[in-house]
């Protein structure tokens, strides 16, 4: 077995156009190298290039004002088959964003790769990301990539004309870590949808291990239940990992960020990560380094179970 990383250079979820440079600066900050060091065998499966698309790069609205909707949809639909690919050939597929938009892809292309397209998501974020495109107030469809995997919201989602993606997952197949800034219909798609969510407030209450543990516990990853680990880099505080598009103050230190995706290693049954909204553009010089260093960080602990500096 491997790890096979997909770069998902795609920005057209939110507004900030340097969330597309992600997977190249993370890159070139030397991750392949440093997991290499820990004997992995590590395949870079290239890039989901948006070029197709910028030809027609016009704001074109879904029908419930969802910005740029089937270039997005587009998109994610490659994305999907690559993940897939991955998979299918037995690598833990890591993706590298690129806005969270690129999670419709992702799990989209997970849950086919498996025989009874099942698979269970942790989502480490500030954000809930579950709006549809009627209940979000801004259209970027990077805070609505849940919804569309979800069954219970099927009949909200606008999809591609050949009902593109379709459902894979209940609300009792995603669990929530980190979470700070919550609009309120989203929150009612939780309550409503009895989801498991721990805000910061929880994981202040209980500390990050009870927390964990009942992710676990809920979600039972297993070989038929393969877990699916979407890690938006705005969970950590923004004062480690300052780059990021929607900085949300009181967030996750590293060391619990670290925490959570040593346990999420140590299941044995995490087929599919990925790591988003790492935007090189927004901060100075230091704050791009201190972000850099906090994804290098979090994806060697994830990948390789080590801590240490880069
Ligand atoms: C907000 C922000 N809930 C939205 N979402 C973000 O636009 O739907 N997600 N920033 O990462
Ligand atoms: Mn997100
Ligand atoms: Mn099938
Ligand atoms: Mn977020």
């Amino acid at each position: 077995s491997h790890i096979g990383i997909v770069s998902a250079a795609f920005n057209k979820g939110q507004r900030r156009n340097g969330v597309k440079d992600g997977p190249t600066v993370i890159k070139e900050a030397g991750l392949i190298k440093r997991l290499q060091e820990f004997d992995l065998k590590v395949i870079d499966y290239g890039t989901v290039s948006m070029e197709k698309l910028e030809r027609n790069s016009s704001l074109q609205l879904g029908p419930d004002g969802e910005r740029h909707h089937d270039a997005v949809l587009a998109y994610n639909r490659e994305l999907a088959s690559l993940v897939r690919k991955v998979i299918q050939e037995n690598g833990l597929c890591l993706t590298l964003g690129g806005d969270h938009s690129i999670a419709i892809g992702t799990i989209n292309g997970h849950a086919q790769a498996n025989p009874d397209h099942q698979v269970v998501v942790l989502w480490v974020d500030a954000h809930a990301d579950i709006n549809t495109g009627g209940s979000s107030a801004s259209g970027n469809m990077h805070g609505m990539p849940v919804s569309h995997h979800l069954r219970e919201l099927a009949k909200d989602v606008n999809r591609l004309p050949e009902s593109w993606p379709t459902p894979c997952m209940s609300g009792n197949h995603i669990a929530y870590i980190g979470l700070r800034d919550v609009e309120d219909c989203e929150q009612k798609f939780l309550d409503d949808l009895g989801i498991l969510a721990f805000s910061m407030k929880e994981v202040e209450k209980l500390g990050i291990f009870e927390v964990i543990n009942q992710c676990f516990k809920h979600l039972q990853p297993s070989t038929d239940r393969p877990l699916h680990l979407s890690f938006d880099i705005d969970a950590l505080d923004p004062l480690e990992a300052p780059s990021t598009g929607t900085p949300v103050r009181g967030g996750l230190s590293l060391r619990e960020g670290v925490s959570i995706v040593e346990a999420v290693r140590e299941t044995g049954f995490l087929k599919a990560m990925d790591l988003v909204e790492v935007n090189p553009e927004l901060g100075s010089e230091k704050d791009v380094k201190l972000t850099l260093q906090a994804t290098k960080t979090i994806l060697l602990a994830a990948l390789a179970g080590r801590r240490g500096a880069f």
